[in-house]
Formats: C-alpha cells, sequence, structure tokens
C-alpha cells in the first residue's frame, strides 16, 4: 500500500471504529509518541499575567512559535536599532515551560520596513548592500538566541500562488538566489538550529509543485534545509485530507521534515460582494458577512469538530515524517482571523473558545489520537 492509499484505509477505518475513546489527556499528552504539538503566542500571552491561560498553554503544548515578536519590523524597525525585549521574554517564556521553539521569521516580504531595501538617500540598494544587510540582520537575530530557539523559518511565502517565485524586493535586487543566501547566513549563526521554509497554499497544485521546484533547487545547491512548513491556514471544505497527504508526501519524497505551522480553520464565509452605500444592505451584507457574533451553532460546531479530525488523521498518518503541528493561536479570540480578511468579525478556528475552554473540536482531535492508537494496535496499517 503506497501512502496515499494507507492514508484513506487509515480514515475509513477511524469512520467504522467503534471505540469510545477516553480523552483524557491533553494534546501535548495525546501526541507525544508521534509529533510535537505547539501554538504561535503574542507578547501579552506570554507575559504570565493571567495564570489559567498559563495553565492552558502549558498543558497543552510543547512548542511555541514567536507569531509576530521575531518578525523585522518589530525586531529590527530602524537601521542599527534592534528592539529584543519581547523577543527575549518569549525565549525566556519557553525556557521556563522546557518548550520547543519556533523562530519566525527572518526574510519574508511582509512586515519588513522599507528602509531594508533602501540607501541612505532613499534609493535602491545594490545586491551586495542588500546580501550584507541580510547577513547582519539573520546573524544579529539567529545569533542572539544560537541554542535556545530550535528552529527558524527562514524564508516565508517565497512563491506566488501559480508556483512562481514572488517578485519581493528581496528577489528584485539580489536575483533568484536570495533564498539559498538567507539560509546560509542562519547556518553560520546556529549551525544546531532547524530551518525551514514556510508558506501557506502548499496544497494546491500549481503552488505546491513550485515549492517543489524550488526546494529541490535549494537541495541541489546543498542549501542547509531541514524542512517545510506547510502553514496550514483552511476553511471548513478546503483543503481535502487527500491534498493535504498529497502535499505532505510531496514533501517527504525530498527527503525533507514536514511540519504543518500554522493551523487553523475559518468557518466564516470568505468572498465578500459589491455592497451599494445604502445603509440597510450594508448592514445586511455585513450580517452575512458575521453570521456569528453571539456564538457558533451547533452544526457548524460539528463540522469543525469533523474537519479537524479529518485533517489531524491524515497528520498522525504521516507522523514518520510530520515533526511538528502547530496552531496560529491558543484561543478563538486570539486569532487573526477575527480581523482578516475583514476587520472586526467573530471567527472560530482554534482548539479553545474565547474562555479558555475546549471546544468539540478539541475532543474530536483527542478521539483521533486515542482512536488512531486503537486502530494501530489491532490493525497493522503499512505505513513506512
Ligand atoms: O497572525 C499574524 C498577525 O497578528 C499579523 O498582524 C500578521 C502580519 O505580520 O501576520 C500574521 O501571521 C502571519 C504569519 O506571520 C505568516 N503566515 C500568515 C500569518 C497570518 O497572516
Amino acid at each position: 500500500m503506497n501512502r496515499t492509499s494507507a492514508c484513506t484505509a487509515a480514515l475509513v477505518l477511524l469512520a467504522v471504529s467503534a471505540a469510545s475513546a477516553d480523552p483524557g489527556s491533553t494534546l501535548r499528552e495525546a501526541f507525544q509518541d508521534h509529533f510535537l504539538i505547539g501554538a504561535a503566542l503574542n507578547a501579552s500571552q506570554f507575559a504570565e499575567t493571567a495564570p489559567a491561560r498559563q495553565d492552558l498553554i502549558t498543558s497543552q503544548f510543547n512548542t511555541l512559535t514567536a507569531e509576530n515578536v521575531m518578525k523585522w519590523q518589530p525586531i529590527h524597525p530602524r537601521p542599527g536599532q534592534y528592539h529584543f525585549a519581547a523577543a527575549d521574554r518569549f525565549v525566556a517564556y519557553g525556557e521556563r515551560h522546557d518548550m520547543f521553539l519556533v523562530g519566525h521569521t527572518l526574510v519574508w516580504h511582509s512586515q519588513t520596513p522599507s528602509w531594508v531595501f533602501q540607501d541612505d538617500s532613499g534609493n535602491p540598494l545594490d545586491r551586495a548592500a542588500l546580501l550584507e544587510r541580510m547577513r547582519e540582520h539573520i546573524h544579529t537575530v539567529v545569533g542572539r538566541y544560537r541554542g535556545r530557539v530550535h528552529g527558524w523559518d527562514v524564508v516565508n511565502e517565497a512563491l506566488n500562488e501559480d508556483g512562481s517565485l514572488r517578485d519581493s524586493p528581496w528577489r528584485r535586487i539580489i536575483g533568484d538566489d536570495y533564498l539559498e543566501h538567507a539560509f546560509r547566513f542562519a547556518h553560520e549563526a546556529d549551525p544546531d538550529a532547524e530551518l525551514y521554509y514556510n508558506d501557506y497554499g502548499l496544497e494546491s497544485e500549481a503552488k505546491r509543485r513550485g515549492a517543489r521546484a524550488l526546494l529541490q533547487r535549494l537541495q541541489a545547491a546543498e542549501v542547509p534545509l531541514t524542512g517545510v512548513g506547510i502553514q496550514g491556514h483552511g476553511s471548513l471544505d478546503w483543503p481535502s485530507p487527500q491534498a493535504v497527504a498529497d502535499t505532505i508526501e510531496t514533501f517527504a519524497d525530498l527527503g525533507l521534515r514536514v511540519m504543518i505551522t500554522e493551523l487553523d480553520i475559518c468557518v466564516l464565509p470568505s468572498r465578500s460582494r459589491r455592497v451599494s452605500a445604502d445603509i440597510a444592505q450594508r448592514q445586511q451584507a455585513g450580517d452575512r458577512l458575521n453570521p456569528y457574533p453571539d456564538g457558533l451553532p451547533d452544526a457548524v460546531q460539528r463540522r469543525l469538530a469533523r474537519r479537524y479530525a479529518e485533517l489531524f488523521a491524515v497528520y498522525l498518518q504521516y507522523r514518520d515524517v510530520v515533526d511538528r503541528v502547530t496552531f496560529w493561536g491558543v484561543t478563538d479570540g486570539d486569532s487573526w482571523l477575527n480581523n482578516f480578511p475583514i476587520r472586526g468579525r467573530t471567527n472560530y478556528p482554534l482548539l479553545f473558545d474565547r474562555a479558555g475552554q475546549p471546544k468539540p473540536a478539541y475532543q474530536a482531535v483527542l478521539e483521533t489520537a486515542a482512536r488512531f492508537a486503537n486502530v494501530e494496535e489491532d490493525t497493522p496499517l503499512s505505513v513506512p
């Protein structure tokens, strides 16, 4: 059985399994033999001012990612000026709680100030000068946390939807080999750190194909690359479990480690329509686009739970290559999806509600882990 049919078989077995799982554990316990399980945190979440939230984080997760505090804009806002305070707190917090720490992110087109690409007079930098600026930034940030931050999203979102390289200032000024340099600089700064390429939408075929070609080019150039971060931002009906399986398999076939790095499931309508200036019409459109301001209806709650169960069934099936699954936030209230692509909506994309209580999706994920253990004992699956 190849991986894909093994995956399908596992899903069927999971569906028919009558075992009533007793998910009496936490996420980190349930997945301890399979992969790390984590969350992205913002500064207010590692401030340790809310003890209940702290218990939630430390009992459920064993890996943390810096959601924002290590991005170029906050950590290096002006030439020669680094603001390390928040990132230092993140690392100290993670160490106190014995977490595998992921730094996010070194080279990205977004959240990077425009001065980075300009000289003192505002003219575009040349290739050599920008490479030097990239080297200095990576050496400073990675070097500061050497041996303490265990993995880095070195390059984030370098691809267009069609799989071609994004026309970012990095690429325009340095050339296509900017990624190669970023990885080499990170490796120089911490030879023991894991180094990842991280992107969204890799489950779509064209982008996945482009990513595969890009990663193969990096491998051919002997770039120090540990693995790929499949961000995993999804909705109730995208991507299909099969597409997720194919994506993991594509990168595993290159000999790379695979991580799900920014998992969440948007439950709100995605398309905005043209709305006239008429107040009543705008109100109606607003209601359509923000349908659950006071709570998620049970039917949608159940759909979300099934969705998470089917995704985790795939991750478990590929546990030999999946090292980590990280949620992009802890509770629904933390999520960026309350403000994107439309500001001020009420979204429900994670496993814990706004009060920090586990949702049916949380139980479904634990049950998937428990059933998977049962299936494995009773029916050996030919997972390579
Ligand atoms: O969740 C992050 C949000 O708080 C920031 O405003 C935004 C811009 O920096 O970035 C969000 O995180 C993104 C991540 O860094 C890269 N992948 C997509 C994530 C969601 O936009």
